[in-house]
């Protein structure tokens, strides 16, 4: 079956909104494949940031004047479309951040340094992004806290039975990616939340792979924090989310100090702003904000369950088309049963090579450790290249990665 047969989208009509897909590198055209390092931006998120600049700019929340005024309601109401858009329920749980990275280490600075100390535990996985892995790490190392990590098992799946034995009493906070950026295995966080809140621990999901891929809803899944960024989902660099439940967001002290985040200041001492602005401290990311609610527009009008559906097509197209010939390990689970992504060897070629070799044929992968050292250790493979997919992505395209890997194997072989 052809993909127009199966596929909920308009791929030709979305890729039309990417004019860089049209770029061509010595005749060959751009086949974009590392989407999970970042995505490409439509002209509604291009234009949404242009139009601030050509209308609205000036800075937030300070200004009596009108243009000051109208900045700040764009902002503000920025935060509710992106709440919308995970399910919060508004924006005193939306805080922006520069990345997911960021957010993470919030939530570890305001967070971690107060609760954590000798005898508690952070639980993780070992296929946390090092966003995640290194922030606990190098916390729990200024606390006396102690770091766990769920077992991946030889399919790429979490070793359930290992979570419930590492997760006790003495954990305070579970923090777990959603979706893997190396194995594309989709993890079960709302069973992973549960598990954190038997035992009075908090849980802290990361989103980067999955907010831009499949719908979310933070309050169905009952995470106490979650993150993402911009960048991966059709929005602009320079902007991530951190959501936090209200209640804890509230007794949270902030990680940044400084102007906007005030409340009333005096020589002795300062009160804070109310959420989420006590934790937005400084100028905030006004254009980037604005422009990342436009790509929850974007990304709304095509339809997340559609985005989804197609990402999963295209990666179980790949894998099995990679595996066609015996000599590619895909890492992670089976071809039906992963996100949009697939990380890969070609036998002993490093995935450098492959990637340079791919990179003639203007195919763009991704080759290294993706920011999953320890987990790259554990699959004994010191890099994997991978190809990682977003809605613009074409069937065809999968062909034309699958031909720059056959010219690969004749050229090392
Ligand atoms: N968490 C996951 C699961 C990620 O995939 C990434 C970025 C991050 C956190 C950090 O996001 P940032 O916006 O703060 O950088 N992952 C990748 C990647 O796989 N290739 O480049 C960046």
């Amino acid at each position: 079956m052809g993909l127009s047969e199966t596929d909920a989208l308009d791929v030709e009509g979305i890729r039309a909104d990417f004019p860089i897909l049209q770029r061509e590198f010595d005749g060959e055209q751009l086949v974009y494949l590392d989407n999970a390092a970042t995505s490409q931006t439509p002209e509604p998120v291009v234009d949404a940031i242009v139009d601030y600049y050509h209308t609205t700019n000036a800075n937030v929340h300070r200004g009596l004047h009108q243009l000051s005024q109208e900045a700040s309601i764009a902002y503000e109401d920025a935060h509710d479309r992106v709440a919308e858009f995970i399910g919060a329920d508004g924006r005193e749980e939306v805080v922006f951040t520069k990345n997911t990275t960021e957010s993470m280490n919030t939530v570890a600075y305001a967070w971690g340094l107060a609760e954590l100390g000798p005898g508690d535990e952070v639980v993780m996985t070992e296929m946390e992004h090092h966003a995640a892995l290194v922030t606990w790490q190098q916390i729990a190392k200024r606390t006396g806290a102690e770091v766990k990590y769920i077992r991946v098992d030889d399919e790429g799946y979490l070793d359930m039975d290992h979570a419930r034995e590492l997760v006790t009493d003495d954990t305070e906070m579970v923090s777990v990616v959603h979706v893997s950026n190396t194995l594309g295995t989709v993890n079960p966080v709302s069973e992973l939340v549960d598990l954190a809140h038997d035992h009075d621990a908090l849980a802290f999901v990361d989103g980067a792979q999955s907010v831009p891929h499949m719908p979310v809803d933070v309050g169905e899944m009952g995470a106490d924090f979650f993150a993402f960024s911009g960048h991966k989902m059709c929005g602009p660099t320079g902007i991530g989310v951190l959501y936090g439940k209200e209640h804890i967001l509230e007794e949270m002290q902030p990680y940044l100090y400084g102007g906007m985040m005030i409340s009333k200041v005096t020589f002795e001492d300062s009160t804070w702003h109310e959420l989420p602005w006590k934790f937005e401290a400084g100028t905030p990311v006004i254009a980037q904000g604005i422009a990342l609610a436009e790509a929850c527009d974007y990304l709304d009008d095509i339809g997340m369950d559609n985005v989804k559906r197609h990402g999963e097509q295209l990666a179980e197209y790949a894998y099995d088309r990679l595996t066609e010939t015996g000599d590619v390990e895909v890492y992670g689970p089976p071809g039906d049963d992963r996100a949009a992504l697939v990380s890969f060897n070609l036998g002993d070629v490093h995935a450098h090579d492959t990637s340079e070799i791919l990179n003639e044929f203007a195919v763009a992968i991704r080759a290294g450790d993706h920011c999953t050292q320890p987990l790259h250790d554990k699959l004994g493979a010191a890099a994997s290249a991978r190809a990682s997919f977003y809605l613009y992505n074409t069937r065809e395209e999968v062909d034309k990665l699958v031909e720059a890997v056959d010219a690969t194997r004749e050229l090392f072989a």
